[in-house]
């Protein structure tokens, strides 16, 4: 532990001390300590049936197969059904007490801040749980509906629901993105957790952060794009890493 401790710079602590306006971005990886597969960390995680993530998780697949895409999302929410936060999840929601203005922005779709207590998440690639009517955009809770027989007709009109998650070469839910970069403009400081930051725009939010004087700090296992960017990176798990914080 006292290892683990001197990884955090006493600038870092300083500035975590002063600071009023956090901005936390995070990304699979800071769900991995809870069992939940990165899509790119290796180890066949992104594939299913032999079709790569992108293939699957993307536009053209949703318009040429909705139910082969519900069946991948199906079987993605089953794995997480028992999945709980971890310590990572936990210090970013006790995060929200200690300053006045924390912004928790996540690119997972997997509900697991929110588990741990986090509250306002700007989700930007949506939520496994939840579905929408393709053609009114109509809301639905998955728990409300039965997703098991493939596309499900929405309760307003009828048309097919699709999960409410982004795919690749679709738009961001409306105001999303636009939100998160007006924090980013505005934060002194800004945490980078466990994303391979090479989805764009999410991957944009740190540079805007940085572009207007924010101290960035990685924390990730791997080097990223983004560490040569950033002002510091702190080489490790989430999980453990953040706890020391404070
Ligand atoms: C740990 C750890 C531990 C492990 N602790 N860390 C500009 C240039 C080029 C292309 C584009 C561009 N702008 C837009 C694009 C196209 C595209 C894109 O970015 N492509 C790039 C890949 C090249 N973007 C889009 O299509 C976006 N839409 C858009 O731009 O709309 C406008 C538009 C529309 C039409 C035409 C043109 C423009 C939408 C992107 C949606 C992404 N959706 C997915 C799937 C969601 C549904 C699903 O879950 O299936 O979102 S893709 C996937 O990647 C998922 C993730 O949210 C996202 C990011 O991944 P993330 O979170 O970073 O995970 P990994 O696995 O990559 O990394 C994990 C990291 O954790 C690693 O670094 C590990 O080391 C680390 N780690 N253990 C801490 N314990
Ligand atoms: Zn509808």
């Amino acid at each position: 532990m006292q290892a683990g401790r001197k990884l955090i710079s006493a600038e870092l602590r300083q500035r975590f001390c002063d600071a009023r306006n956090v901005l936390v971005l995070t990304g699979a990886g800071v769900s991995a300590e809870s069992g939940v597969p990165t899509f790119r960390g290796g180890g066949g995680a992104g594939v299913w049936k032999g079709l790569p993530f992108e293939v699957i998780s993307s536009a053209e697949m949703l318009e040429r197969d909705l139910p082969a895409v519900w069946e991948w999302f199906n079987y993605r929410r089953g794995l997480l059904e028992a999945l709980k936060p971890n310590p990572a999840h936990e210090a970013i929601a006790g995060w929200q007490d200690r300053f006045g203005g924390l912004t928790l922005v996540t690119q997972n779709i997997d509900g697991l801040h929110q588990a741990a207590g986090s509250r306002e998440v700007i989700e930007l690639h949506g939520s496994i749980w939840r579905a929408r009517c393709v053609r009114c955009g109509q809301g639905q809770s998955v728990r409300e509906i039965s997703v098991d027989d493939g596309a499900p007709p929405c309760l307003a009109c009828a048309s097919p629901m699709r999960p409410d998650v982004v795919l690749f070469g679709e738009m961001l839910p409306a105001g999303a993105f636009e939100r998160a970069a007006a924090k980013a403009a505005s934060c002194e400081l800004c945490f980078v957790i466990g994303t391979s930051a090479v989805v764009y725009p999410a991957a944009a939010i740190p540079e805007i952060a940085r572009a207007a004087g924010a101290y960035v700090v990685e924390v990730n296992p791997e080097r990223t794009p983004l560490s040569d960017l950033s002002d510091e990176v702190l080489t490790g798990n989430a999980g453990e890493i953040l706890p020391l914080l404070g």
